[in-house]
């Protein structure tokens, strides 16, 4: 048998794989089958049972994606892009993870991913340039690059609540919901947590269990979804203008073409703006808070925006006290992510729900038969927590990542520190899919993955035609990025707001902007830029 030049290298290093890539949700398998086309040996490993990463583990009740499915959804092959009929404008988790299945047979993936083994740790060995990976079934593999795809939201935030551990119902968190979903008919519910994960849940269940409680501790901001069919002749319609979308995309900052105005809402006359914004909001969907690009920089034209939909709140929840409770007043719209929401506001119209404001009344502990919250102990048959993740770096730093006697967790305590969020200094041949640093949560994920995971790729294979083993940033390359993340995230209003983006929701993590806030298309540049300039900031040897 012969062996491919990418089989020779690694047998003369003496590794496993050329690259080991951790997780197969669409970046994990993109990234796969990139590099088999470029004849680089790859192997990926997935802590899950099966591919879809993001829609394998979050199977709470209404989990849906907030991008619209011909704009969520790989461009890299036409034929896929054709073929692929989208059943609904938003698809629910159980539509994406048959896609993400679809992509895993499509392209005969799994002959290369080793299922239910997580990745614990891994060192750099300096000597050989070859990385340890060490596998949580005890083997250890040898790989001369590493590709974390391990998703921007994978790591679930636990709160420790007091005697969590004492309460006998039955406990959920919707990051791992039950693969068989579970019978909350009648049921006295609880939900705690109030973002996207915990709205969808809420409005999902509330028909069909008996006494819904939702615990909020901040509200957040909602825009209608206005899901649907897809009607099957607006898909032939993208289809045919596939290209065009795609590249609109792209182009754009957002990484979907939410058609910015031009102008700031601060020029444009008040009736013009309403109409701006009544227009975007039965349109649905995130693109209602992109009209005007001052919403995320002037505090008076977000306050607009954000008084609009407070409106809307007070117009559909009819409890005057629950609407004000509903309404977000401590942080600016749009610096959080917003939830795209399927008639959540109705809910708290039904007799069955109600609200325990948190920050007004702390969730003090948990006991046999509920949660205690100020002073007065509710009672449940299920609870059900949508608290969160560790976001964009929980995945990274729990994985045990070290080089000599540096430790990517310890050198990211106070921040992540990265170059275009690709790689981390000290840490060579460490890729990044979406890292902290690159556009990645504040963009349509999948814009971005597929932008990250060529870039990768041509790196690779860019690196072999040179005969290159190693390649590292620079630490002043890396220092001069991260300054220009936090310079431009502190031009805008999104480090106001305790969010996920910041780190704030995870105790004791440090508060930083951790995006590339410049959008997609500018990131493109400097990233191409970049790679013209002969892999500027990195050193390559
Ligand atoms: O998590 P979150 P999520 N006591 O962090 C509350 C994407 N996503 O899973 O805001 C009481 O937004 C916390 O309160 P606070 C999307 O990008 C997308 O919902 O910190 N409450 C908050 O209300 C999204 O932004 C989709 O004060 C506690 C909630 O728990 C991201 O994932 C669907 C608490 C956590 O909200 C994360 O969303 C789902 C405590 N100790 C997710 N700790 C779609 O595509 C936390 N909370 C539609």
């Amino acid at each position: 048998t012969q062996t491919s030049p990418a089989q020779q290298e690694s047998t003369r290093a003496q590794t496993d794989y050329d690259a080991v890539i951790i997780g197969a949700g669409f970046s994990g398998m993109y990234q796969l089958h990139k590099l088999r086309g470029q004849g680089i040996s790859a192997h990926v490993y997935e802590a899950g049972d099966d591919v879809g990463g993001t829609w394998y583990w979050n199977r709470y009740p209404g989990a849906r994606c907030d991008i619209e499915s011909v704009h969520y959804s790989f461009s890299f092959d036409e034929d896929l892009q054709q073929e692929w009929n989208w059943s609904e404008r938003y698809a629910a988790q159980p539509e994406l993870l048959t896609y993400a299945q679809h992509i895993a047979e499509r392209y005969d993936l799994r002959r290369d991913i080793t299922f239910g083994t997580r990745v614990e740790g891994m060192d750099w060995d300096e000597d050989d340039a070859v990385w340890t990976v060490r596998l949580s079934d005890g083997s250890e593999v040898r790989s001369r690059f590493v590709i974390a795809a391990t998703g921007t939201l994978s790591k679930p935030q636990r709160p420790a609540f007091d005697g969590l551990e004492d309460f006998e119902g039955e406990l959920y968190y919707t990051s791992s919901f039950p693969h068989e979903g579970v019978d909350l008919s009648g049921k006295r519910v609880a939900v705690v947590g109030t973002g996207s994960s915990g709205l969808q849940t809420i409005t999902a269940i509330a028909p069909e269990v008996g006494t819904l409680t939702v615990f909020q501790r901040t509200p957040s901001f909602a825009v209608p979804a206005h899901n649907g069919p897809l009607p099957p002749e607006l898909l032939g319609d993208v289809k045919a203008r596939y290209d065009e979308i795609r590249a609109a995309d792209r182009a754009s900052r957002t990484g979907v073409d939410f058609e910015p105005r031009p102008e700031l809402l601060e020029e444009v006359p008040p009736d013009d703006v309403r109409a701006e914004f009544d227009k975007r909001w039965d349109n649905g969907g995130l693109g209602f808070s992109s009209g005007f690009a001052d919403v995320l920089i002037n505090p008076v034209a977000n306050d607009v925006a954000a008084e609009y939909v407070r409106e809307k709140i007070r117009e559909t929840v009819t409890d005057p006290e629950i609407a004000e409770k509903l309404s977000p007043r401590t942080y600016p719209i749009a610096s959080k992510r917003m939830c795209i929401d399927t008639g959540y506001y109705e809910t708290f119209n039904r007799d069955n729900v109600s609200l325990v404001d948190v920050h007004e009344n702390p969730i003090e502990r948990f006991t046999k038969k509920g949660i205690v919250a100020g002073g007065t102990e509710h009672e449940f048959d299920v609870v059900i927590l949508a608290t969160g993740f560790d976001a964009m770096t929980g995945a990274l730093t729990s994985m045990n990542i070290t080089a000599g006697d540096r430790s990517l967790s310890e050198e990211w305590v106070h921040g992540p520190h990265t170059y275009l969020g690709l790689m981390a200094e000290g840490f060579p041949n460490l890729f990044m899919i979406t890292g902290p640093g690159s556009p990645s949560v504040l963009t349509n994920m999948i814009t971005s993955i597929e932008y990250h995971v060529d870039w990768v790729s041509r790196a690779l294979t860019d690196l072999r035609e040179r005969d290159a083993q190693r390649i590292e940033p620079w630490p002043e390359a890396q220092d001069h990025w991260t300054h220009v993340v936090n310079d431009l995230g502190a031009l805008t209003l999104m480090p106001q707001a305790n969010s996920w983006y910041m780190g704030a929701n995870i105790p004791g993590k440090e508060r930083i902007f951790m995006p590339f806030v410049g959008g997609h298309a500018a990131y493109v540049q400097v990233a191409e830029g970049v790679v013209v300039a002969g892999y500027h900031g990195f050193e390559i040897s």
